[in-house]
């Protein structure tokens, strides 16, 4: 019996490993991903997943239609199945899913093939997986599989590879991201201890995650983590939505995690000293220079298309040490499976 939280700490810290081997199996696929057409090819390219991995495909829509310029969006697999949305043909459909299992987001795929003309990519750990076979083409990094419920590894590899798919289809210079893997190492080498410190403050009761455009899907995922892993009271909102309502909850025993975008710092830094004033203590990550005391400093040594996975590794390691703070065992969260499989809601039957 291993000790309690052994599994995810290790995947935690061996994402610079498993990044590199995600840039290997791209670099492996890439005439195959290619093959799918130019970005111009698309009206409209749709993201897909559950839990983490619709967390996930927020990021990556964002990205996505950031960098290429066509519309991209992102559902919960059950949303695409329940409610189908408005399709501008040809779409592209991305389902993620570390399993490769997960019953809504297969029957989204099945939902989209039915009904569209599109084609399909999945991105999995597991290239043996049913949704593999269903789709296209498939990324798969089974190198990032973990043994704990909880998706550290296999996020962030996975988030790697949408990365470098919208910056390959932007026909952009993808050689910068070869630089992430040793960013994540210095990242986790440069904070482990902080993250710590935080995990361990017994000062702090309520985890507030602010994260906008891209970095609310990473901020929702670092939300998730700090509730699976640790039964914590933990939020997530954008940025300048924060003041409208939820800052109510704001008292001398949050902390307040802001994930700042190059774009709209000064925003972003106005909301975490409006917080600060409010009582909450302030965690700040940005590229730029520091405004709080706790800073997480994110490299600026790749481009930005490429950083948003580089805020992650910090937040998870502080969700860990938060679990055993609360003597939680990490590796097998309260009520989770590492997938949930139910009857197919394509079933129509009463
Ligand atoms: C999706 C998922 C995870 C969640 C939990 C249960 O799995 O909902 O996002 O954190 O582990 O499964 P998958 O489709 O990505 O395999």
């Amino acid at each position: 019996m291993s000790q309690p939280g052994k599994y995810t700490y290790d995947e935690i810290m061996s994402q610079p490993a498993v990044w590199e081997r995600a840039l290997q199996v791209f670099a492996a696929k890439h005439a195959k991903i290619t093959e799918v057409g130019p970005a111009s090819a698309f009206k409209q390219v749709i993201f897909t997943g559950c839990g983490s991995t619709h967390y996930l495909s927020m990021m990556a829509a964002r990205l996505f239609e950031h960098v290429t310029g066509v519309p991209a969006r992102a559902y919960p697999a059950s949303e695409l199945v329940l409610h189908p949305v408005r399709v501008v043909a040809p779409t592209l459909l991305v389902a993620i899913s570390r399993s490769g299992t997960t019953t809504e987001t297969l029957d989204a795929v099945d939902t989209f093939r039915q009904r569209e003309s599109g084609q399909t990519m999945a991105i999995t750990c597991h290239s043996e997986s049913a949704l593999a076979e269903k789709c296209d083409v498939t990324v798969a990094i089974d190198s990032a599989r973990e043994n704990s419920i909880a998706q550290t590894r296999s996020f962030t590899a996975m988030a790697l590879v949408t990365q470098l798919f919208a910056a390959t289809f932007a026909q952009t210079d993808t050689k910068p991201i070869a630089a992430s893997p040793q960013y994540c190492q210095q990242l986790l080498n440069d904070y482990g201890e902080m993250a710590k410190n935080i995990g361990e403050d017994p000062s702090i009761e309520r985890f507030f995650f602010l994260g906008g455009h891209t970095l609310y899907g990473i901020a929702a995922e670092a939300m998730l983590k700090m509730k699976e892993m640790s039964i914590a009271y933990s939020e997530v909102y954008y940025p300048l939505e924060f003041r409208h309502g939820p800052m109510s909850m704001v008292n001398e025993s949050s902390l307040v995690i802001g994930l700042i975008t190059p774009e709209s710092t000064k925003h972003e830094i106005a909301v975490l000293k409006d917080m600060q004033a409010r009582g909450a203590q302030i965690l700040e990550i940005s590229a730029g220079e520091a405004s709080f005391e706790q800073h997480v400093s994110i490299p600026d040594g790749v481009p930005a298309w490429a950083r948003p996975i580089l805020y992650l590794p910090v937040l998870q390691l502080m969700a860990y040490y938060r679990a055993l703070f609360n003597n939680q065992n990490p590796d097998k969260p309260n009520n989770l499976d590492a997938v949930v499989t139910i009857a197919s809601l394509r079933d129509d039957s009463p």
